[in-house]
């Protein structure tokens, strides 16, 4: 007979929306996250303390390999919340016998509406207008003062997985340009131009928007030289990994016109990023937030349970990793 999984005892180790918490105690014998995401110190006194069968992080938990090696041989899965997972070691993860499972689908339409938020705030000088406002305006602007640029009619280049922006991107009438590892079948495409490599991608570019995860493969990929390629004055906008741009290289393509502006969710050091980045007027900046709406959020929780409940009744996981 298969074990009831109120019976069964896990570990919500980050601060879920309060349905997810809900759900969590009433199907599982779960410990909560109180008041704030469990530190890696007290993450482990739970798992220990309580015989963990699984445990359920997010982004701001590094499941490092030291951190695996320390959790009880009860633990069976750690689902995290989030579609990224380059906050694990897979490797020593597989190596534990560990199944991982991710959120993926879920948010990606959130993702595609902030992408969108920071192309526009980025084009239409969101920042340095709503500045304006806060300090009170009181002094009209000449029609040739503070111009935007229009962004309907621009190309917009998609590094990665993007096609939930493409789709919004094109009620702007902007013709797509896209470099994915591979090429989409001509139905999904939809009139956009694949470009096997970003070199080659980057000066048909008005603006580029990146949704590749972090890596080895992807490290600092926009660097001075990829900056120098794309078009002058073009915008760059990244909701993916900080990790994907130089952002010495950014800060000066910036201040030398290279780029009008950029859109940025994430950043090479998060929470506490470059501050020298704030100085700039011409950057909108959001503090990794692509996925943090009441619904997105519920449905990223509720797809971790779902992994959890299925692993620990004995079926296979929804959203393996590997
Ligand atoms: C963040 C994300 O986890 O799912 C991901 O990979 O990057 C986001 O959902 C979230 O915004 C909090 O850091």
């Amino acid at each position: 007979m298969q074990p009831a999984l109120n019976h069964l005892p896990i570990v919500v180790a980050y601060l879920a929306p309060p349905e997810v918490l809900r759900r969590a105690s009433a199907e599982f014998d779960a410990v909560l996250a109180d008041g704030a995401d469990l530190a890696a110190a007290a993450l482990l006194d739970a798992a220990r303390a309580h015989q963990a069968r699984a445990i359920v992080i997010a982004g701001s938990h590094q499941l490092d390999a030291g951190l695996i090696a320390q959790l009880p041989d009860s633990v069976r899965i750690v689902a995290t919340s989030t579609v990224g997972f380059d906050h694990i070691d897979v490797a020593a993860a597989q190596a534990r016998g560990l199944i991982v499972t991710n959120t993926p689908d879920v948010l990606t339409a959130c993702t595609a509406d902030l992408t969108l938020m920071l192309m526009l705030n980025a084009c239409r000088r969101g920042a340095e207008y709503a500045a304006i406002m806060r300090d009170g305006w009181r002094r009209r602007f000449a029609q040739s003062e503070m111009l935007g640029l229009r962004m309907s009619g621009r190309t917009l280049g998609i590094f990665g997985i993007g096609r939930a922006v493409a789709q919004r991107a094109r009620t702007f009438e902007m013709p797509i340009v896209y470099c994915n590892r591979h090429r989409l079948a001509p139905e999904l495409e939809q009139g956009a131009r694949y470009f096997a490599t970003l070199d080659a991608m980057l000066p048909e570019c008005d603006l580029l928007s990146l949704h590749a995860p972090a890596g080895d493969a992807t490290a600092n990929i926009i660097d001075r030289a990829a900056l120098a390629r794309m078009r002058r004055g073009a915008v760059l906008v990244n909701t993916a990994r900080g990790r994907l741009v130089d952002e010495d290289a950014l800060m000066d393509a910036l201040r030398s016109g290279q780029l009008f502006a950029a859109g940025l969710d994430v950043f090479q050091h998060e929470p506490d990023f470059d501050l020298r980045l704030q100085q700039l007027p011409n950057v909108f900046l959001t503090p990794h937030m692509a996925s943090a709406t009441v619904e997105t959020r519920r449905a990223m929780g509720m797809r971790a349970l779902d992994n959890v409940a299925a692993v620990l009744r004995g079926d296979a996981a929804l959203d393996p990793l590997w």
